[in-house]
């Protein structure tokens, strides 16, 4: 294939149990790498917070009690293993995890590993769902706001012979977060994510859970002349079904490759970064047609401002 191809996959996982151990989990990692490595990847994409279960469905009094959850180090002894076979395969891979700063910061986090091993760069999701504080009325909670501290930016990175961003979960439901991050540049955008299938504030989305994964990622993926990879943790994790449905999207906003199964599934596709531009550069060409000098309630404002009331009207 001309121009620049890439052989990209999804690696993605079924369920974690709490008390899975991070060898156990690396052990699943590995073999979705090795498979991929069977199949001369480039680079693997693992999900959100893929080193243990989703930890925010429960509510837990003391700070500490989610310290088990962390990394301190990446890569941490644990996760050594997964760096020096993707090293060693020369695959690239982007892996999201829990991330505790040495200065005591919480973050839900993405790195982008490239094909000689180095961490290129590292992603802290701005969009954190859910709520702070505990809320029994629902089914499982959703705590992300309480465990994590928001990122502030989304970077890009030249690697993989074109420019990649990275997003997470909630983030991809947001229309700032491609347009940031093509902004910057992007690509190819890696989102890892980890989607309940019961929406406890409104049920009524439950059904629509499948399309609006899908909905987000290619209507981002089509206006802003990118490739997304979107990755599940997915399946029956401690209760809780959880969304799988991992796809590789191309500028078209066509899926090319999805997952079949809720468990641990690799799925690949070759793609021409090349093809961005046939987007990039004629109806989404941002230098000729955006508008910003009209778009400041986009960056200015939080919530709506409503009209004013007509004159003597209702
Ligand atoms: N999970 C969910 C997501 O955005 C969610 C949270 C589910 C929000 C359904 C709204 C509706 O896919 C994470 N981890 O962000």
């Amino acid at each position: 294939m001309s121009g620049r191809s890439l052989r990209v996959a999804a690696g993605q996982l079924g369920p974690i149990s709490k008390d899975d151990s991070r060898e156990s989990v690396v052990d699943r990692l590995l073999l979705l790498l090795e498979k991929a490595a069977k199949s001369d990847v480039d680079l693997i994409v693992y999900p959100e917070l893929a080193l243990t279960t989703f930890f925010p469905r429960w509510y837990f009094e003391e700070e500490s009690a989610i310290d088990c959850f962390f990394e301190t180090e990446m890569p941490s002894s644990e996760t050594q293993r997964l760096f020096d076979a993707a090293k060693s395969f020369g695959i690239g891979f982007c892996l999201g995890y829990a991330e505790l700063t040495p200065d005591g910061h919480r973050y839900n986090t993405q790195i982008l590993v490239e094909r000689d091993g180095g961490i290129v760069g590292k992603y802290r999701k701005v969009h954190l769902p859910g709520h702070e504080e505990h809320e029994p009325w629902r089914e499982f909670q959703h705590l992300e706001r309480r465990y994590f501290e928001a990122g502030a930016t989304f970077p890009t990175w030249n690697a993989f012979e074109g420019i990649v961003g990275m997003a997470i979960c909630n983030d991809r439901r947001w229309p700032e977060t491609y347009r940031c991050l093509a902004l910057g540049g992007a690509e190819l955008i890696l989102i890892g994510y980890n989607t309940p299938l019961h929406y406890d504030p409104d049920p009524s989305q439950n059904d629509l859970a499948g399309f609006h994964n899908h909905l987000v990622m290619q209507s981002g993926a089509y206006q802003n002349g990118c490739f997304v990879v979107g990755v599940a943790k997915g399946g029956l994790e401690e209760g809780v079904e959880s969304l799988a449905e991992s796809c590789i999207i191309s500028p078209t906003g066509e899926i090319i490759s999805s997952a079949s199964t809720s468990d641990d599934e690799l799925i690949i596709a070759d793609i021409d970064l090349d093809l961005c531009d046939n987007y990039k550069n004629t109806v989404f060409d941002f230098d000729r047609y955006r508008r910003p000098d009209t778009y400041s309630p986009i960056a200015s404002q939080k919530g709506k401002i409503m009209p004013a009331e007509r004159e003597g009207g209702s």
